[in-house]
């Protein structure tokens, strides 16, 4: 198989591979090696090996090895494992929907805002309810930017509010509707008991029944946060790892301008 996405592709160098029956590889092509960490409520002994190597096999890994292990507590022990994966996947079956947008960097975007939309995006961002994570929201919206990515807080055309941290939903309205925003931006970073779910839904609904749904940008984002998932939860775009401030950008512009329309 040769350009587009399989460009440079493992099939370049090893005509074994079929990408109808993908699996893990560690030392030769489709061996199957895989590496596991978890954690048993059990002492850190022999026995806790034997455990995690019988839990391996019935998840259906062959030869399994535990080649680390540390108690982490009275009563818990870590592990690190190899095995060999039996099952594959079909890679030319998945689609996965994403935000569709042409990505443009700072300065194509300002660009655009002028000509498109004719004045300045106010933006306005937090990581709500008991959410105590910063980092994230500000990778994407702190002036000095992340990774080489300038944050919203630089754009010339974006003026960008970060609240921070732990910002309670009807806070957040508050202050959208005192700063005439046209997009929020929510930053989930912790799921433990589904508790992003919760939050992120109330946020909806508190905004539907303020009857502002309609006239924002609702974006969330975070280590699990899908765009699948956002569209779920009635938001308008979701971005999870190694998105950057140049996609979130890219993708408010080009949705306000066709709103603008
Ligand atoms: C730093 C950190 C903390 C710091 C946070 C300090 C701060 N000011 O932010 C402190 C110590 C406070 C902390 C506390 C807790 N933490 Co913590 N923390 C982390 C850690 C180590 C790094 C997170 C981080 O900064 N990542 C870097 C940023 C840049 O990545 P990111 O958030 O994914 O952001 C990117 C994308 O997701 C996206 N993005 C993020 N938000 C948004 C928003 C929008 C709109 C868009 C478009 C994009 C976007 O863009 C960013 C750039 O690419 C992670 C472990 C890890 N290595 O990830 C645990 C981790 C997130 N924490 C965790 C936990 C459990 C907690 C605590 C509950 C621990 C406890 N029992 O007290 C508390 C929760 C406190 C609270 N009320 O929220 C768990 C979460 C597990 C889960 N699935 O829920 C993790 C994964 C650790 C673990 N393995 O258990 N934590």
């Amino acid at each position: 198989m040769s350009g587009g996405l399989y460009s440079m592709s493992a099939n370049d160098f090893d005509k074994t591979l079929d990408l109808t029956k993908v699996k893990p590889y560690g030392d030769t092509l489709n061996d199957g090696k895989m590496q596991l960490s978890f954690t048993l409520p059990v002492p850190a002994n022999e026995e806790a090996i034997e455990a995690a190597k019988q839990l391996l096999k019935k998840l259906a890994f062959e030869n399994p090895q535990v080649v680390f292990y540390k108690e982490l507590t009275d009563g818990f022990t870590f592990f690190n494992c190899y095995g060999n994966c039996k099952q594959s996947v079909d890679f030319t079956s998945i689609l996965v929907p994403k935000v569709e947008s042409n990505k443009m960097n700072m300065k194509e975007t300002d660009t655009f805002i002028r000509q498109h939309i004719g004045r300045k995006i106010v933006v306005i961002g937090a990581s709500t309810g008991t959410d105590a994570h910063t980092v994230g929201i500000d990778a994407i919206m702190n002036m000095k930017g992340y990774a080489g990515h300038y944050g919203l807080e630089r754009y010339e055309m974006i003026d960008a509010y970060n609240l921070g941290s732990q910002v309670p939903n009807d806070e957040f309205i508050v202050k959208a509707i005192e700063l005439k925003a046209d997009v929020l931006l929510v930053s989930q970073t912790v799921t433990q008991k589904d508790v992003h779910i919760g939050n992120l839904v109330e946020l909806i609904e508190m905004l539907e029944a303020e009857g502002l749904r309609d006239k924002l940008l609702v974006i969330c984002g975070g280590p699990r946060i899908t765009h699948e998932l956002a569209r779920e939860l009635g938001y308008d775009a979701g971005f999870g790892m190694n998105a950057y401030a140049d996609d979130v950008a890219s993708f408010i512009a080009t949705q306000l301008s066709r709103s603008i329309i």
